[in-house]
């Protein structure tokens, strides 16, 4: 049975980004796309028969006065040996916001109707080609910013996830079997259900598996989702010089003026591997600017949402109230200290070492943004720091959040058959239910039971075409 979402017409869409390119796609599928094609193309030799994957040449002719549109190539694709496993059609036009754009419409003319964002991909998940996890793995590879990430992506979409859930709902599966016999057949001894050995088989060979996967959630998500990486600092301490230094490009404006930043800003870099957004701040003072005032706030609130703050001090001046002012709100949050302008001299190093004492502040690291001394060191210790907390071994599976909380669920409802299994008389029923809930939240996340909702959120976060 196949929901609602699914309809049997044929969608089209322009599958390459918007803008100018070398070539443009336009993707066809549903039982009309032959149809379609034969409408709008014609091949450079003459032909009624097109072969299944197979490229041919020709032009793209709008029907109504014979006008020729583009030069380009076109590919059928029987079904199903293709992404939706449906018919499909793809056009390579010259790429050009226009002429894509006077394609489809032909196209829409001859009979398709515009796709739903994610609507190829649903259809693919739909037909049975790949799992919900996999149509999931999709998205997650398109939007891969790093190796570590694409990896992580490419083995859901393999499988690799589903293949595990499969194993733990086809242990269940069994289990359930022996439950639902001693609910069926009461009057035979209770032991036909062995409770002793489902509680070891739930605790030693199916829970284990779970609590992997959720561990590895919190250990793979940096690398999917990446970090928050903010710097935070008094006025005029460098704290735009390095997050351009980081960026690798200029930025954000620095100037000697202190108070140049007055509102956060936020760019995406990489750093070792990982994906961080870098968060620069409005040195943190007492102003009565009201802009500054405001970027002020809106810093400290940053903090909060950190998954680590670099605080910056300036050695080519002596330690001030305001600086440990500022330390005092970052202290609590996960945090790096790092000394800047160390090219500088005179400089006052030794007096700002004195004073981290002071403030019982055992680890921080000397750097000159200018002169790129330490900054090196310093990215390998941000991903020290993040990954200490989480764990430097990238797992092979990381499920996503979705698929996270669908693995918590079926672990508590384990953790409740197990509770039952160990009494003296368990009762089948209340295992059955327990076992039950278990398997259709493992379902969840392979997209066996789901909701309209869900795939609706799911496939509306892909773009158009996908
Ligand atoms: N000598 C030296 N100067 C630096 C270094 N890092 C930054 N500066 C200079 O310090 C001044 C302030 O730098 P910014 O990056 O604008 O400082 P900021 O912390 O962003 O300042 P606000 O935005 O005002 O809070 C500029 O003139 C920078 O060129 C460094 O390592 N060595
Ligand atoms: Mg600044």
């Amino acid at each position: 049975m196949k929901p609602k979402l699914y309809t049997e017409d044929t969608i089209a869409a322009i599958a390459t980004p918007p803008g100018r390119g070398a070539i443009g796609v336009i993707k066809i599928s549903g039982d009309l796309a032959l149809s379609i094609l034969k409408k709008i193309f014609r091949p450079f030799k003459p032909r009624n028969k097109f072969e299944s994957h197979r490229l041919y040449y020709g032009f793209i002719v709008d029907p109504r006065d014979d006008k020729v549109i583009d030069e380009v190539l076109v590919c059928y694709m029987k079904k199903p040996k293709t992404y939706t496993r449906e018919d499909v059609v793809e056009i390579y036009a010259h790429s050009g916001y226009y002429i894509l754009k006077k394609i489809l419409e032909l196209v829409l003319i001859a009979g398709a109707r515009p796709a739903e964002p994610g609507e190829f991909t649903l259809r693919a998940y739909l037909n049975g080609r790949i799992d919900l996890s996999q149509a999931e793995a999709i998205q997650e590879l398109v939007s891969a910013k790093t190796e570590t990430a694409l990896n992580l992506a490419l083995n859901t979409l393999l499988g690799k996830l589903s293949e595990k859930v499969t194993f733990l709902k086809n242990e269940l599966m069994d289990i359930l079997v022996l439950v639902e016999s001693a609910i069926d057949f009461p009057e035979e001894d209770i032991e036909i259900m062995e409770p002793e050995k489902l509680f070891q088989k739930i605790k030693k060979k199916i829970l284990p598996v779970i609590d992997d996967l959720i561990k590895n959630y919190e250990e793979g998500r940096i690398y999917k989702e990446g970090i928050r990486l903010v710097i935070a600092g008094k006025p005029n301490v460098g704290k735009s010089s390095l997050m351009n230094a980081l960026l690798k490009e200029e930025r954000a404006i620095v100037t000697p003026v202190p108070g140049t930043t007055r509102d956060f800003l936020e760019e995406e870099a990489t750093i070792e591997g990982l994906p961080v957004k870098l968060i620069d701040t409005a040195g943190l003072r007492e102003t009565e600017d009201i802009v500054e005032k405001i970027g002020v706030e809106r810093a400290k609130k940053k903090f909060k949402e950190a998954d680590l703050i670099l605080f910056l001090v300036d050695v080519s001046a002596h330690p001030s109230e305001e600086d440990f002012r500022i330390y005092q709100e970052v202290k609590s949050f996960p945090h790096l200290v790092v000394l800047n302008k160390i090219d500088i001299h005179p400089n006052y190093l030794e007096e700002w070492k004195r004073e981290l004492s002071k403030w019982k502040v055992e680890e921080f690291l000397e750097i000159s943004v200018k002169e790129n001394t330490n900054l090196d060191i310093l990215c390998k210790k941000i991903f020290e720091k993040i990954t200490s907390e989480k764990g430097a071994e990238v797992p092979e599976i990381v499920p996503n959040l979705r698929q996270k909380i669908a693995l918590e669920n079926a672990r508590e409802y384990l953790l409740n058959a197990l509770k039952e299994l160990e009494k003296p008389n368990p009762l089948p029923e209340l295992v059955a239910i327990e076992v039950r809930s278990a398997i259709s939240n493992l379902s969840e996340i392979i997209g066996e039971v789901t909701t309209e909702d869900l795939l609706t959120q799911i496939f509306s976060t892909f773009c158009i075409g996908k």
